[in-house]
């Protein structure tokens, strides 16, 4: 059996006892069998586990309309707060691009209207944040692989590195953050995955800005912390290590595991 499936069904069971609390397809959830520590530890050998038992490109578990969350919990970030951003969404993101660089041997600028003429995937999965709630939403967007395969991965990329429009720290202490963009990172086998989209689409809307407007990352087989809202630039590179504090990621740089498999 796959270790996701294992968990998962640890999960739910550990749900049916919260019961009434949960409204329809968002949870708060007492037992996090993801977060816990002891099951967490390791994390090359959870990964070498996940990916030996479900396979590479096995699906994470899509649910129907019935399932959807009425609200679509948001976390973290909810909005960047910046001048630049806000110009942004005043002309509704029609300026917004995604450059994809790095090792690459086409960089791209994407507009919104480029990314929505694309081929799209819609998928309606499970979120899970490592602070302990689930919530079931609709994602449509392109899928990575998709975007990758046009701008054509140099044969040393190993990782897919994502940039964000949320500065995460306030250096200045006049209560607005102006530094430390939030980034995020997967290695190329779950970027390129079926179910990893740079999602346009929540629920057949437009993101609004708490969602990550006006483009974030899905990627269903990792936990919500891996999944970067307002994606600016995307960059293929080889290694991690000098990039932002070296772990890959905003909270990976504060002590999270950067496999964040489920
Ligand atoms: N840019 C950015 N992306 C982010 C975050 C953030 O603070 N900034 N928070 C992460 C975390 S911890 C979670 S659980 C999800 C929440 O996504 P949601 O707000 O759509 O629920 O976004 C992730 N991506
Ligand atoms: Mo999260």
């Amino acid at each position: 059996m796959r270790e996701g499936a294992t968990r998962r069904g640890f999960l739910m069971r550990g749900l049916a006892g919260v019961g009434t609390l949960a409204l329809a397809g968002c949870h708060s959830v007492s037992q996090q069998p993801w977060a816990d520590p002891l099951l967490r530890s390791a994390e090359a050998l959870t990964k070498r586990v996940q990916r030996l038992f479900a396979g590479d490109h096995a699906l994470a578990q899509e649910f129907t309309k019935a399932d959807i969350a009425p609200v679509f919990r948001a976390n973290g970030t909810l909005d960047p707060g910046t001048a630049e951003y806000r110009a942004q969404a005043q002309s509704n993101f029609a300026n917004w691009r995604v450059t994809v660089g790095g090792l690459v041997e086409h960089p791209l600028s994407l507009s919104m209207a480029q990314l929505r003429k694309m081929p799209s995937r819609t998928q309606i999965t499970r979120h899970d944040c490592v602070e302990g709630w689930s919530c079931i939403g609709e994602w449509t967007g392109v899928q990575m692989s998709h975007i990758l395969a046009l701008a054509g991965p140099k044969q040393n990329a190993r990782y897919v590195v994502f940039y964000c429009a949320d500065p995460m720290t306030d250096t200045n202490g006049d209560g607005i953050n102006d530094s430390d963009f939030y980034y995020e990172s997967l290695d190329m086998v779950e970027a390129t995955h079926p179910q990893t989209l740079l999602a346009y689409d929540l629920n057949g809307q437009p993101l609004d800005i708490a969602h990550g407007a006006p483009v974030r990352v899905r990627a269903e087989r990792q936990l919500g912390y891996k999944q970067p809202k307002y994606v600016k630039a995307v960059a293929l590179v080889e290694s991690l290590d000098k990039i932002g504090g070296g772990k890959g990621g905003y909270w990976e740089d504060q002590g999270y595991n950067w496999w964040g498999g489920i």
